[in-house]
């Protein structure tokens, strides 16, 4: 009998051979697995940062709860808003505003709310600028993600799996966050952002009204990530001190995506060397050991050449600029009107500085 070559192994099925992507996976795979000792406050156990593979984080996870659950969501909201712990700056009064757990008045009907997170990656696009590169991160939120795109799709066919409930889409109006959290498909973290099992906190959130009805309810008290009881590591981290290391929620008024998401000049107080990003932020969570692995895995955009750097940093925007621009970055949001392009001259401009 032939002896298997080195590469292949045999079974009663026949042979099978492991390619050198499978030893890979293989590799990474016993990588997740091995237990990650967290000794010392805020500092890694281990001398390794955990490796995922990519192909074993689910592309989506999801809870349901029935809408007769809004009440209660909308009061605690409300409260811890009018509360003293959050700002009054215009730009986060605006944006809070438009959410509650209100049903729409074109759908009274609806019987429960799927929440979804949906794993996404950040990005890296590469500005051609004096003869060399600037590899610059984009965030997920900052570009169309194709799972997004699909989301209501995958919510009618996987979630629901019927055609003729109703499905409306209210993630634009509904504080995800708190119906992630109430419906036990993550917990709240120092960093206040919501961290799912296998995915960290590298996700979108998005919440669907739909007639069906799911007919149970996985209500869950609010709790904190128990990492964090032991763990500062994103209060260090955060280039203007916004997170408590010893309390909860964030200071929203000196957190950097308050103003890059934003039109006008940022405030005197904020370093140049606290941007990180082409939009909002990524130290809170390229920091967090529970997110060690998910942020490794990126993608990268188009280049941008040399010749539309130059514009984007001239701040001279024009149709066909901005055609390119969108394609290539993906519907970045500062692409999407010549109102909105002095925004992307800006945070890039403040990198290239830096
Ligand atoms: C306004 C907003 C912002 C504002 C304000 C952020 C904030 N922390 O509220 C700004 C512009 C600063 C911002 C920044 C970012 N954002 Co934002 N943002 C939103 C938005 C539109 C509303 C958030 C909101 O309701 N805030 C109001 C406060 C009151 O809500 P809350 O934090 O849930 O408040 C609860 C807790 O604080 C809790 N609480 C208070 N004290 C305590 C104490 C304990 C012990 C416990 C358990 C709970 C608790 O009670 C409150 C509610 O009852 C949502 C989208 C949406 N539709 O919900 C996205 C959203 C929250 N943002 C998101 C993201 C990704 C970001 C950034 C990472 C983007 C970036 N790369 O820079 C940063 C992260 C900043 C940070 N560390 O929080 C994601 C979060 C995903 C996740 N994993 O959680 C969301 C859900 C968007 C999405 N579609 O997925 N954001
Ligand atoms: S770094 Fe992560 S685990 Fe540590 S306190 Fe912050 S959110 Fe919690
Ligand atoms: S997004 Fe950046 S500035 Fe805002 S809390 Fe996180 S680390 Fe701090």
């Amino acid at each position: 009998m032939q002896e298997p070559k080195s590469g292949m192994t045999t079974d009663n099925s026949g042979p099978r051979t492991v390619n050198r992507r499978e030893m890979l996976i293989q590799a990474l795979m016993a990588a997740v697995v091995l237990p990650q000792a967290f000794g010392q406050r805020g500092e890694w156990g281990g001398k390794q940062r955990r490796t995922v593979d990519p192909s074993q984080i689910p592309a989506y996870k999801f809870k349901t709860l029935p809408v007769s659950r809004f009440p209660e969501m909308q009061a605690e909201y409300a409260k811890v808003l009018a509360g003293s712990q959050f700002t009054n700056a215009k730009a986060f009064r605006d944006e809070t505003a438009k959410l509650s757990f209100k049903l729409p008045a074109d759908f009274t009907g609806a019987r429960s709310v799927v929440v979804v997170a949906a794993f996404t990656k950040s990005m890296y696009v590469n500005f051609n600028l004096n003869g060399s590169q600037l590899r610059v991160l984009v965030p997920p939120q900052y570009y169309a993600d194709d799972t997004g795109a699909r989301m209501k799709t995958i919510v009618q066919n996987e979630i629901v799996k019927n055609k003729t409930s109703r499905i409306v889409d209210v993630s634009k109006s509904t504080p995800l966050k708190l119906l992630a959290a109430r419906s036990g498909l993550g917990q709240y973290a120092r960093n206040n952002l919501i961290f799912v099992d296998g995915m960290g906190s590298y996700l979108l959130l998005y919440a669907f009204l739909t007639d069906y009805n799911f007919g149970e309810d996985s209500w869950t008290q609010l709790s904190v990530m128990n990492r964090c009881n032991h763990c500062d590591r994103c209060a260090r981290s955060c280039p203007t001190s916004c997170i408590s290391e010893t309390g909860f929620p964030i200071t929203i008024d000196k957190c950097v995506t308050l103003y890059n998401e934003r039109p006008g000049a940022f405030p005197n107080w904020m370093m140049r060397s606290s941007h990180n990003a082409l939009m909002g932020c990524i130290r809170c969570q390229d920091s967090c050991p529970e997110d060690g692995g998910y942020s490794s895995v990126n993608g990268t955009l188009e280049d941008i050449s040399a010749e539309e750097t130059q514009q984007i940093l001239k701040g001279i925007s024009n149709d066909v600029l901005l055609k390119t621009l969108q394609r290539k970055l993906k519907q970045f949001p500062g692409t999407q009107s010549k109102e909105a392009f002095p925004i992307l001259a800006r945070n890039l401009s403040v990198l290239t500085r830096a």
